[in-house]
């Protein structure tokens, strides 16, 4: 095995598709994630490719989170890379009726979730005096866009702690990037309509958005890149995407 990489959010969507194409790849996987059965579906079918350990916990509890690195065996605790990749968006209307619950779980999840993680991977990462963060962030995070308030505001801080990230730990070896994706089919709208299928669907009709896997191969690419290469800071838009809310339509 490569490399040690963990994933949170790994039981779909961007997370998924990077745990499968780093399987192919050989790098040993840490894949995290709230749902079991998903968890171990995808463990099972990517052991036969590589080694794969996975952790079923909440990242949004500081508590879980430290217990759950605290577990990991002595043969997995050379974790090299750690890709923060876990995060939604819940609802999409004007501030002054948004839902505190909505915004508490944004920002518990997108911001304080990915803060946990990081800080409980550090010391195994740290001694290493090697290693790679990459954040996925949003185009959201530095342009806002009408109704998106709180999800944007949640990304934004992603983008701004990554680059202090970058400047804290840029002399003891280790890279920090972020990935900031534009339209990209997946749960997520489906999350941030609350089940309304017709509505996330309609997100993603009249062009091609990106695929989760187009998100997964820039990750694979940067994992690759020579030693002295940092892809810090990366916007990726389906080609018919020209800014936040901006996308050509053929409808
Ligand atoms: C996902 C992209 O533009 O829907 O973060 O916020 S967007």
């Amino acid at each position: 095995m490569k490399k040690i990489v963990l994933i949170s959010g790994a039981t779909s969507g961007i997370g998924e598709a990077t745990a499968r194409i780093l399987a192919q790849k050989d790098y040993g996987l840490i894949l995290c994630g709230r749902r079991a059965d998903r968890l171990s579906t995808l463990e099972a079918q990517l052991k036969l490719q590589t080694k794969v350990l996975t952790l079923n916990f909440d990242i949004t509890n500081q508590g879980d989170v430290e217990a759950a690195v605290a577990q990991l065996p002595k043969e997995w605790r050379n974790i090299e890379v750690l890709i923060n990749n876990a995060g939604n968006a819940h609802g999409l209307g004007p501030f002054q009726e948004g839902s505190l619950n909505d915004w508490e779980t944004m920002i518990d999840l997108n911001v304080k979730g990915l803060l946990y993680l990081t800080k409980a991977i550090l010391p195994l990462m740290l001694p290493q005096n090697k290693g790679h963060i990459i954040n996925i962030g949003s185009v959201a995070g530095i342009q806002p866009y009408p109704n998106g308030n709180v999800y944007c505001a949640s990304k934004a801080a992603v983008h701004s702690f990554t680059q202090c990230l970058r400047m804290d730990l840029h002399t003891k070896g280790i890279k920090v990037s972020e990935i900031k994706p534009g339209m990209v089919e997946t749960e997520f709208s489906l999350v941030r309509f609350k089940g309304d299928e017709q509505r996330a669907q309609r997100v993603y009709e009249g062009y091609e958005p990106l695929r989760p896997q187009d998100v997964a191969d820039l990750i694979a690419y940067m994992l690759e890149a020579p030693a002295h290469v940092n892809l810090a800071d990366v916007l990726i838009f389906p080609a018919a995407q020209a800014a936040s809310g901006m996308v050509h339509k053929t409808l």
